[in-house]
């Protein structure tokens, strides 16, 4: 195990309006396998400094980020940070095979970038095959002024929920490249969840309890902010603590309208990230549990085993056994739907006057899985394409050096190449086909990306189908946040739906959840250069190939535009092997 290095480096920066004070956070990422013993097996898992979560970056608004990746394990590594907006820093968002090769063993790579205009929490992760189910930490940045717009709280926590899986996940991945349609999937799953790397008390080994549990203390009448990131693979979860309720103050970096959540339960999204406070005023006398319980749909979709992690928040003079939370059903999927209705920002975004103008671009995506070979192996897809990532060469450098990709992209649709009721639970059973299904489930598979001119205000609606399941889909855009403007049940309807956009003060996220049986319509400002992956966070729905690129074009000016790479750019190998 290699000990963190942390520098500050306090750094005078001279601007046109005079001089401002900013840090270098700097930190040194060595990447490494170690071996994890959990429920009576050791697990070999790639992480960054020898701990999981890996280190969590603190850094204050306007502050300049360097990071030394020092990749010592045997893969090809990138690192993406998610949510940060990268402004004119495309190199530097860590997207495998979009904006970089990988990191190749026995290789360094500095990532350089600021986080500016953005407050709250955000998280890192490996953004290449499934590494990031250990590879992930949590990015917590803080307001340069001190104040918040609420009481300053006592004490940051971060939670980080996630998944620990014991499959070897390289195999899962190529499984869901060759993905079988009538496999047995039914070992592909998660064997516990986590709060913070731990397991929590509801695992046995050998019949004995395990007590590996994230435990909170707190002083009575103090407020926690909590912040939430969920770096699982493949669930939604729901987040509650016993006996307290829960203040939602922000998301993805952006501050919200402060709201109770009903029922005190927070939905959090793979991707997503929540600033949530938690006022310490229950009974002192007791502790309370805080749950994670992942959700599923509900049948005839296929049924896993149910993830669930427990911590533990303890008051000075807590005693006997912890209070329980009662936690929604893990198929209800209405409380998810109306947590993250309810969320609203602030009508004072710079933003917000280009959005409520002219759209340039406007998309309507399908968001579902096909098949290919005739119908033997499983994809899933935008728009009927089922994305593939390019070889040999990244997306960005190809355009950068104006070099053509050994496999050629082609322009992704506006709109899917067909209609029909993209919701009808008639095509939900794969195990059951009906005709429509097989009708509709055949897919391809391309590289596709689609350019936006610099400044453009562009509109996306998400439709998710029920072709083969009914899942939500957790949708991540890269390079810029976007306005969540609404979301419905159902097949969404241009004339009739539009209405009921909020243009006054919709939520800025980079992750909108999208229900399994509806829509989400966003709007975003394409002003930053680069090429930037917009795909489902369910690690699964991306790795078969729901996804997409938005290569956002140069603006006027040098400053406009998108610079040089640096020059310790991974060279791309392709004796390297990327999974
Ligand atoms: C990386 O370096 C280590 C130690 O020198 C060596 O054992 C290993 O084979 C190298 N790995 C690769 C992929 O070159
Ligand atoms: C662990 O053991 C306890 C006590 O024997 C039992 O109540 C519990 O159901 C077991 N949990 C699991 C996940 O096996
Ligand atoms: C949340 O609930 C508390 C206690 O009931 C109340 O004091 C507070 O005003 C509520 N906050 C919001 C934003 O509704
Ligand atoms: C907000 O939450 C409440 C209670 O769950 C729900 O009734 C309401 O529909 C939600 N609002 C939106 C816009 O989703
Ligand atoms: C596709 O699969 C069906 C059913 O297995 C089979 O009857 C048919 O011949 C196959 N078609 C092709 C072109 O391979
Ligand atoms: C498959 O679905 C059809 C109707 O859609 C039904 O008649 C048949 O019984 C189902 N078969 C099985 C094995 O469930
Ligand atoms: C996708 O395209 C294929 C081939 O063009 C077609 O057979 C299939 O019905 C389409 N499905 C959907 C959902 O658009
Ligand atoms: C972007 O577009 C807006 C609205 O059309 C315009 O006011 C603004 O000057 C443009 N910004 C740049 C940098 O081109
Ligand atoms: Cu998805």
């Amino acid at each position: 195990m290699a000990d963190m290095v942390v520098l500050v480096v306090a750094a005078l920066f001279l601007a046109m309006g005079g001089s401002i004070n900013a840090a270098v956070v700097e930190h040194t990422f060595l990447v490494s396998e170690v071996t994890l013993r959990h429920l009576c097996r050791d697990t070999v898992a790639t992480v960054v400094n020898g701990q999981l979560p890996g280190p969590a970056l603190e850094v204050t608004e306007g502050d300049s980020v360097v990071v030394h990746v020092v990749n010592q394990s045997p893969f090809g590594v990138t690192i993406h940070w998610h949510g940060v907006k990268q402004r004119l820093t495309c190199w530097a968002d860590g997207a495998g095979m979009v904006t970089q090769c990988p990191i190749a063993p026995n290789t360094t790579f500095t990532y350089r970038f600021d986080v500016v205009g953005q407050e709250g929490t955000l998280w890192w992760h490996a953004h290449i095959s499934t590494l990031r189910a250990t590879m992930h930490g949590a990015i917590i940045i803080r307001p340069k002024s001190g104040s918040y717009p609420f009481p300053k709280p006592h004490q940051d926590v971060p939670i980080v929920i996630a998944d620990f899986w014991q499959n070897d996940l390289r195999q899962v991945q190529k499984d869901l490249e060759l993905w079988i349609a009538d496999g047995d999937h039914s070992k592909d799953g998660p064997a516990s969840a986590t709060i913070n790397g731990k397991i929590g008390d509801l695992y046995n080994c050998s019949g004995v309890a395990q007590d590996d549990t994230f435990v909170l203390d707190v002083e009575p009448g103090k407020t926690y902010m909590l912040r939430l990131a969920n770096a699982a693979l493949s669930n939604e979860y729901y987040f509650k603590v016993a006996g307290h309720r829960l203040t939602v103050v922000g998301s993805d970096a952006n501050y919200l309208r402060p709201y109770n959540a009903t029922g005190d339960v927070v939905a959090i999204a793979p991707g997503e990230t929540l600033d949530v406070l938690m006022v310490a005023d229950a009974p002192p006398c007791h502790s309370y549990y805080m749950v994670a319980l992942g959700t599923q749909s509900p049948p005839p979709a296929p049924q896993t085993a149910t993830r669930l992690a427990r911590g533990i928040v303890r008051y000075p003079d807590s005693h006997g056994e912890a209070m329980e939370p009662q936690m929604p059903d893990q198929h209800d999927r209405t409380t998810s739907f109306h947590f993250h209705g309810n969320m609203t920002g602030y009508p004072n975004n710079p933003l917000l006057p280009q959005v409520r103008g002219h759209v340039h671009d406007k998309f309507f995506l399908t968001l579902g899985m096909g098949t290919i070979r005739n119908h033997t192996v499983h994809v899933a897809n935008i728009n009927n394409v089922s994305f593939h990532l390019p070889q040999g060469r990244s997306l960005l450098e190809a355009r950068y050096h104006g070099a053509e990709l050994v496999t050629a992209t082609e322009e992704m649709s506006a709109r899917p190449p067909l209609e029909f009721d993209y919701t009808d639970p008639v095509l939900i059973n794969f195990f059951n086909r009906s005709a429509k299904l097989l009708e509709l489930e055949p897919s391809r598979r391309a590289t596709t990306m689609r350019h936006i001119a610099y400044n453009s205000t562009v509109e996306v609606v998400f439709q998710s189908t029920t072709l083969m399941e009914d899942s939500p889909n957790p949708m991540h855009l890269h390079g810029h946040d976007f306005f969540v403007l609404a979301q419905g049940i159902g097949n969404y309807d241009a004339a009739r739906d539009t209405a009921s956009y909020n243009l006054v003060d919709p939520p800025v996220k980079n992750t909108v959840m999208v229900t399994g049986l509806g829509w989400a319509a966003v709007r975003f400002v394409a002003d930053n250069p680069g090429n930037w992956f917009l795909h489902c966070h369910y690690e699964f729905h991306m790795g078969m190939g729901m996804a997409t690129v938005f290569e956002v074009g140069n603006g006027p000016t040098p400053e406009t535009a998108l610079p040089p790479p640096p020059a310790d750019l991974p060279r791309c190998d392709r004796s390297i092997a990327y999974e």
